[in-house]
């Protein structure tokens, strides 16, 4: 399937569950960003269907839908160049995704642990939707027969299920249909943490506003939030080794580092042996300077939520274009009768 001028297809997805983190922005956005380039297909979704495996306001869905293509877009994703659009107005996602809950195996669901996170005590009484969000995922890679999947460290095991899901649909049905994408987890932050706790990724969904950066933020909030960050008593340490132990400060290094587009060597390098009152601030200042203009624009965009809905519909129809042909496919190795 592989395209005539495009040598690779990048597929990624965010949720709009709510505001968006620095997380999902260093993490996610920040490298779909960087994985523009001519000879790649690049295919970036919100993914609404993911987002009411918890439950959503649909006046809040709608809102959050919007706000993340304004962060796509003030990030630099340009609709022209990428495919942008919402997974709910490409019906073939779902369609493949349920082909995908017959060929996942339960015990493969089990062993997902974002499911056990997010479920934790309660997995009784949480929507079976987020049991089965592996294999919808699955279904929103290999739809598009993606090979790279730019993610966070938080959905490698996702996207190694998508492989397993991928192979055994090709061994089932004795076809080599389906290809193994490989997910392209690089960067300083592929897993940046909580401010309060730094055994807990941040997340939009985190109980208390004060551990996360939220891309809205304005300058005095995000200097508030790192001045209150958790760090520990101790200076910074004169190499990176001596990160280890000390997980707020790793945190907080490797932020600097992605929003600096250095590493933590290089942080290190500068800052080794700083007290805290030193480099808070620094850190505080960088990430106005880079989340700042990004913020602004945001807020230009959504002043047109009208010009956003047409980009989303221009964004579905060329996915729909790539998708239905795959699926179709799909339908026929399946067995599917149509008429
Ligand atoms: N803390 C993080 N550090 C690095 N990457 C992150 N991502 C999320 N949090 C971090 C990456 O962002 C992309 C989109 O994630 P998502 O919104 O689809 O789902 P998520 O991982 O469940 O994100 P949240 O913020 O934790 O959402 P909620 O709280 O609603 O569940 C993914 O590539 C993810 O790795």
């Amino acid at each position: 399937m592989a395209d005539a001028v495009h040598t690779r297809r990048v597929f990624s997805g965010i949720k709009p569950s709510g505001g968006l983190t620095m997380g999902n922005y260093l993490g996610a956005i920040k490298r779909f960003v960087e994985m523009q380039s001519p000879d790649t297909m690049s295919i970036y979704c919100v993914v609404d269907l993911h987002a009411i495996t918890v439950w959503q306001d649909p006046a809040d869905l709608r809102h959050a839908t919007r706000e993340l293509v304004a962060a796509y877009i003030a990030s630099g994703i340009d609709p022209d160049q990428s495919i942008l659009f919402n997974q709910s107005q490409v019906s073939a996602h779902a369609e493949l995704g349920w082909i995908f809950n017959c060929v996942a195996r339960v015990g493969w669901m089990n062993r997902m642990t974002q499911f056990k996170d997010k479920a934790g005590k309660n997995a009784e009484k949480v929507s079976l939707g987020l049991y089965a969000y592996p294999s919808l995922m699955a279904a929103d890679i290999l739809i598009y027969h993606a090979t790279h999947v730019p993610v966070g460290e938080d959905q490698k095991q996702h996207v190694e299920l998508t492989r397993d899901i991928a192979a055994k649909f090709n061994h089932d049905y004795k076809v080599d249909f389906f290809p193994q994408p490989e997910p392209i987890i690089d960067g300083p932050a592929t897993r940046v943490m909580n401010l309060r706790d730094g055994s807990k990724k941040m997340s939009k969904s985190g109980v208390s506003d004060m551990e996360r950066i939220n891309m809205t933020d304005d300058a005095a909030l995000i200097a508030k939030k790192f001045k209150k960050a958790k760090s520990d008593a101790a200076p910074l340490p004169e190499s990176v080794e001596g990160l280890k132990g000390r997980p707020e400060a790793k945190n907080l290094v490797e932020i600097y580092a992605a929003l600096s587009d250095s590493s933590p060597e290089a942080v290190i390098r500068e800052f080794g042996g700083a007290q805290w009152g030193r480099f808070k601030p620094a850190l505080a200042d960088l990430a106005v300077a880079r989340l700042e203009p990004i913020s602004l624009e945001m807020a230009r965009l959504m002043q047109d939520p009208a010009e956003i809905d047409l980009i989303l519909a221009k964004g579905a129809d060329k996915a729909n274009a790539i998708a239905q042909p795959i699926l179709d496919k799909t339908y026929d190795i399946v067995g599917f009768v149509r008429g």
